[in-house]
């Protein structure tokens, strides 16, 4: 246990891009390499909170970085409480907008800062947010990309022998025929008892939504269909939602809670699974889990299984975890998988210590 209040001492961002082990193509393009920015928030007590971002290409690096640098300048100096970092970060960036990579830079500044206080706590995260550790159901969301159909045959049953229950697949070719087979091909390897979810990318038109739906719907079996259209038409995510039977699920492009409350209110979908990178980190997933507990809406997580191993115990409406394995490569002590579900560990804080010697070889 550490004297508290601690003090920010400084924030460093490094950027690698880690192999992985599936690249995954979506309809919108191939994701290859796990290109994250690595946060570390030292303090004046020698703890140090990590965090990571996920840059979806290495590209996006440098400026998310470059922001993420900016804001340290802003809340050195500064007691180490999350919620008057954001605060202060919020009224800062107000006047540019506190969207897209301004949001990711202050989210990863959020979960680094959270992840030292309950350090210095020692306790899990989860602990400190009042919760427990305790195995969340998670889906192996590597890999079922736009494949050809052998293709996803082999890696679905791959998946699956990686002791998951549940696995995505992504939708959204040109052709709904060529979607439906690949659909049906895996629901006939998997068998009825693998869960199925399907991720369109935001492929479809409002219109092509419904139609591909209703297939989706007479063949049976999905368990939700992910972002058919554009994440941030509410009201065509909302027509859509109210014509098929198969639950609509969007949030991995949620722009903090108050975008999930629109969504909440527009009747967007039936499933909400926020991004903790785009919801503002733990700050902003605990607002949004309270959304979604009023809303009566069940909620999962979008990438990030470690901190949503956390997040979710704490979640009144937990759903599903995604679980990819994109960030192993660099952390000294992978989470643990049991059963299809992740726990959060009871190591204090995240529970994320970088590998050194991995980081200096994946490093940008
Ligand atoms: C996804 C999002 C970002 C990168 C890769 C894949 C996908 C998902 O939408 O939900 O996993
Ligand atoms: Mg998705």
């Amino acid at each position: 246990m550490h004297k508290l209040p601690l003090k920010v001492r400084s924030v460093q961002v490094r950027a690698v891009a880690a192999t992985m082990k599936r690249p995954l193509a979506t309809s919108t393009g191939a994701v290859r390499e796990a290109a994250l920015l690595l946060v570390d928030l030292q303090t004046d007590g020698g703890i140090a909170g990590r965090s990571y971002l996920f840059g979806i290409g290495r590209h996006n690096l440098a400026p998310i970085a470059r922001l993420v640098e900016a804001m340290a300048e802003m809340v050195k100096g500064e007691e180490l409480a999350p919620l008057e970092l954001e605060r202060k970060l919020r009224a800062r960036y107000t006047l540019l907008g506190v969207h897209n990579i301004v949001l990711f830079a202050m989210s990863g500044i959020d979960m680094a800062a959270w992840d030292a206080l309950a350090q210095a706590q020692g306790l899990p995260l989860a602990r400190l947010l009042g919760a427990a550790p305790r195995p969340i159901p998670a889906y192996n969301s590597n890999g079922l990309g736009i494949l050809p159909v052998k293709d996803l045959e082999r890696e679905a049953v791959a998946l699956v022998e990686e002791g998951f229950h549940a696995v995505k697949l992504r939708l959204g070719r040109p052709d709904a025929a060529e979607d439906m087979e690949a659909l049906r091909a895996l629901k006939r390897v998997l068998g009825p008892k693998i869960v199925l979810m399907v991720d369109f990318n935001q492929a479809l038109s409002v219109a092509e939504a419904i139609r591909r739906g209703r297939m989706i719907d007479a063949e049976g079996g999905v368990h939700w269909i992910e972002e058919p259209v554009r994440a941030d038409d509410f009201a065509g995510c909302a027509r859509v939602a109210r014509e098929l039977a198969t639950p609509i699920q969007i949030g991995e492009n949620f722009m903090g809670p108050e975008q999930m409350a629109q969504a909440l209110a527009a009747g967007a979908c039936d499933y909400v699974m926020p991004d903790a990178q785009r919801i503002g980190g733990v700050t902003g997933w605990l607002r949004a889990a309270a959304l979604a507990q009023a809303a009566g809406v069940e909620m999962s997580s979008h990438l990030f299984p470690e901190a949503s191993a956390h997040l979710l115990a704490a979640t009144p409406t937990c759903h599903w975890l995604e679980f990819v394995d994109w960030a192993e490569p660099l952390l000294a002590e992978p989470f643990r998988l049991s059963n299809g579900h992740l726990v959060a560990p009871e190591r204090p804080g995240l529970g994320m210590t970088w590998d050194e010697k991995a980081l200096a070889r994946y490093a940008l």
